[in-house]
């Protein structure tokens, strides 16, 4: 291991001059041990003098340049000469580099954490339909007769007897409040109830409601639209947009009747269709047939007109519920 692979390994390398010195010194040792050994006293005092020398140099080799160090450096490197000031500051303890960097390290823009979808469940707010156009007519546009969800002013059935409000329209004016046809001219002299017919549950006061006088329903599709029978369908139904029962379109909201129920109920074929027939079959009256003829007063077949508290146009003779809408339980036409 030559003083390079010393120096590079930490181990302080033995100074040339250091070896020599110690070298002659053993040399000297030697001639000396001799010289006494033969008394030769002249070799002794060379000896002694060679070592004083020796003794002498050492101080002077010490003060040699580093000798290691310049046989390490690179060959063909000149070492440069120390001046003061460079002198001055080896012996200055090297600062420590400081370990926050001088150049500021950019950082970096964070990604931002993409917001998760939410996920609708709230109840969209449906789209608001557009506003109803209904045919101008001097039905009220705040109130539903029927309470089938339906304006009277857009309802094709106010009152829900399965009669369409155009029906009940006999003067075909479009004018609804001046169609109340009650009675009979020949024995009074103003008709009329006070209901006009489109929301009279019993356009002729005879005691048939007009649920059962009006369209020829089947007992069956009666019981199915009006269980208890009080000439109002059900509320348990399907009127649609417009109005109508369903059960009574070609399809929903269509408006058009289904064919075997297009033509209103005209027992006798007459004029007058039987809900405004107090005669439906020419023969006997209508009020007759329900074995009401007690309330028969004039000898006409209808029922004078009476309290009616609740404005349905059902006579309170006949009204199974006077302060409710409808007749609960009343007769079906005898002409099914
Ligand atoms: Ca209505
Ligand atoms: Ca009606
Ligand atoms: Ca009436
Ligand atoms: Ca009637």
């Amino acid at each position: 291991m030559n003083d390079c692979l010393l120096a590079a390994t930490g181990a302080a390398p033995i100074p040339p001059w250091m070896l020599l010195i110690a070298a002659g010194l053993l040399a000297v040792g030697i001639v000396m041990i001799v010289a006494v050994r033969r008394g030769r006293s002249r070799a002794l005092v060379s000896a002694a003098v060679v070592a004083a020398a020796l003794l002498v140099a050492s101080p002077v080799a010490s003060a040699l340049p580093a000798f290691a160090s310049d046989r390490c450096a690179a060959p063909g490197a000149v070492p440069a000469p120390m001046s003061t000031a460079s002198a001055t500051a080896s012996a200055t303890p090297t600062a420590l580099p400081s370990p926050v960097p001088t150049t500021a390290i950019p950082m970096a823009t964070p990604t931002p954490t993409p917001t998760p979808t939410v996920t609708a469940t709230v109840t969209p707010t449906p789209t608001p339909s557009p506003t109803q156009t209904c045919p101008a007519s001097d039905k009220s546009t705040t109130r539903d007769l029927d309470r089938d969800g339906v304006v009277d002013a857009c309802d094709l059935d106010s009152d829900n007897d399965g009669i369409l409000d155009t029906e009940e329209d006999f003067q075909s004016n479009g004018i609804y409040e001046d169609d109340d046809v009650d009675g009979d001219l020949l024995v009074i002299a103003t008709l009329g109830d006070g209901v006009s017919s489109y929301a009279d549950l019993d356009s002729d006061n005879d005691g048939l409601l007009d649920l059962f006088e009006g369209r020829p329903f089947t007992a069956a599709q009666i019981d199915a639209y009006d269980a208890d029978r009080d000439g109002v369908f059900d509320g348990g139904n399907v009127f649609g947009a417009n109005g109508l029962l369903d059960a009574l379109e070609t399809s929903p909201d269509s408006g058009v009747l289904l064919p075997a129920l297009a033509q209103l109920r005209n027992t006798d074929g007459d004029d007058k269709p039987d809900f405004i027939d107090l005669m439906s079959n020419r023969v006997d009256y209508d009020l007759y047939r329900i074995e009401r003829s007690d309330l028969d007063q004039y000898g006409a077949g209808f029922i004078s007109r009476s309290a009616d508290p609740d404005g349905d146009g059902i006579q309170e003779p006949v009204d199974t519920a006077p302060a409710l809408r409808g007749a609960p339980r009343s007769p079906l036409t005898p002409y099914l």
